[in-house]
């Protein structure tokens, strides 16, 4: 047996990242080591559980937290800091009411066990996955629902949005659409899973309206939290799991508790080209979250991927933050090279140790490409909380790393380009992410040079306070 290295991190300092953030604030932030870069402008808009507790009547697990976007705004060598919850009407209900009053996707049940559960089968739509700018829309998105539309300047929470319509009332735009920087337009799917499952595929002009490219049917459950993007295709990977909803209807569990792995079943790669034809391809068993890109090269199409063994679900009744970590399955990066044509997949581990939220140069979006920056574990082997920041290259196989640990903790690195001509290397920007710092107990915008991972930071611009781990984000130079 492989013996376990030593822990990284101390429990307590991760667990203090899971307080939850009640205020709302807007200030310049004037504690900063190093120096903004001058070129450096634009906004960073995040999201993620802003609130993992109602007046100390926890949430069971983080993806059930409300969602709170901070937007940090970089001009002149300065930064300017603001955050606001998604002001939902679920939101505000328990607000008021200083209790849970919904049940939560994932690990979240209302007081008094079964018998306040059962039958109540609403999802709150927490609005706490992703951030998008597109069109001069703000759009606060969540996987199973309408986007809510925020005021960028000030994230004051305007309302759903259904693109004047366009997005039915059944339908849901999920929280992972890709920009295609060539063209301007944002790219995203929606899916309506049942023994059937319908998966649309949108376009989001750079005006803001909403087309719905092509809709194509699946045979069984679907639980795609992404997709992967070229120019000729969407790509999906059907991850092969079950729905089985008895005991969420029954007030016994979650919905998101009641999904599962099925066992010895290939996961299945789902292509669908520009016409809306489909085409499915299988490999060997996973579960995947993230895609990180793809791209086509002649007869094939690379899409790299972060796969976990199993689906990471927590057991009913069971509270996050006692997980042991040991048992956590760990995602890894993966290559896959699929051939449409031979109808055949291959896989080629590309990064051994447990990873998370990967990116890329936003003009690589569907295109050939060299580097990848991933959140990744601070030790090589096991599994723990994300503290490194990883550069691979994807052509030499280099891999480079800047921990944060033992007292930071990573989330989800953006790449920010110093210049968006298509001529500058490829690297040659920042990889931007906030890092919550358990020293000082609260959360730095931590600024690196993407051509210096491990180097010293640009800049280390502290917060007032911590922010809760988050999600994902959007970098906008508009
Ligand atoms: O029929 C339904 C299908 C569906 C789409 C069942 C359902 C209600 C469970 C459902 C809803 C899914 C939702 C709401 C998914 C939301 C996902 C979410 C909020 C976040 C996912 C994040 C994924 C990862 C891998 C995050 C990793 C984070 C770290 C390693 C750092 O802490
Ligand atoms: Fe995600």
């Amino acid at each position: 047996m492989v013996q376990a290295a030593s822990p990284t991190f101390s429990r307590q300092d991760w667990l203090k990242g899971y307080e939850s953030l009640k205020t709302e604030q807007a200030y310049w932030i004037d504690e900063i080591e190093g120096q903004i870069p001058l070129e450096l402008e634009g906004t960073l808009f995040r999201n993620g559980p802003g609130q993992l507790d109602i007046n100390g009547q926890k949430y069971g697990h983080p993806f059930d937290g409300d969602g709170m976007i901070c937007a940090i705004a970089f001009k002149d060598g300065k930064a300017h800091f603001t955050n606001q919850f998604v002001k939902t009407p679920e939101f505000l209900a328990e607000q008021k009411a200083g209790k849970i009053l919904y049940r939560g996707v994932f690990g979240t049940q209302k007081a008094g066990g079964w018998l306040s559960n059962i039958f109540d089968l609403r999802n709150k739509n927490v609005a706490n996955t992703n951030v998008v700018y597109q069109g001069g829309k703000l759009l606060a998105l969540w996987e199973a629902a309408h986007p809510y539309s925020l005021n960028p300047k000030n994230l004051d929470t305007v309302g759903l949005e259904n693109f004047g319509g366009k997005l039915g009332a059944r339908e849901v735009f999920t929280a992972h659409p890709r920009k295609d920087d060539r063209t301007g337009e944002l790219w995203g799917f929606g899916v309506q899973p049942g023994p059937k499952s319908k998966i649309s595929i949108y376009r989001v002009s750079d005006h803001g309206e909403l087309s719905t490219e092509s809709q194509v049917e699946v045979s069984g459950f679907c639980f795609l939290h992404d997709f992967a993007y070229t120019p000729n295709y969407r790509i999906f990977m059907q991850n092969p799991v079950s729905f089985k909803p008895l005991p969420f209807i029954l007030g016994l569990a979650t919905a998101g508790e009641c999904i599962e792995l099925k066992p010895n079943t290939p996961s299945q790669f789902l292509l669908i080209d520009r016409q809306g034809n489909l085409q499915t391809l299988e490999t060997d068993p996973c579960f995947v979250f993230h895609h990180c890109n793809a791209y086509e090269q002649d007869d094939e199409i690379i899409v790299d991927s972060v796969c976990y063994p199993d689906y990471p679900k927590l057991e009913p009744n069971t509270d996050f933050r006692d997980v042991n970590f040991d048992q956590v399955v760990a995602g890894q990066l993966w290559r896959f090279t699929i051939n449409p044509k031979l109808g055949t997949v291959q896989r080629e581990l590309i990064l051994e140790r447990s990873c998370e939220f990967p990116v890329v140069h936003p003009r690589c979006m569907g295109q050939e490409y060299r580097y990848t920056y991933i959140g990744a574990i601070a030790k090589e082997s096991g599994n723990a909380p994300l503290q490194a920041i990883a550069k691979i290259d994807m052509t030499t196989g280099k891999q480079e790393f800047h921990s944060f640990a033992p007292r930071g903790f990573i989330s989800e690195p953006i790449f920010v380009p110093r210049d968006r001509s298509a001529t500058s290397a490829e690297d040659d920007g920042w990889v931007l992410t906030l890092i919550f710092n358990a020293e000082h107990n609260r959360s730095d915008l931590v600024i690196l040079d993407a051509q210096n991972i491990s180097g010293k930071p640009v800049a280390t611009l502290h917060l007032k306070h911590h922010v809760p781990y988050g999600l994902h984000g959007t970098f906008t130079q508009e």
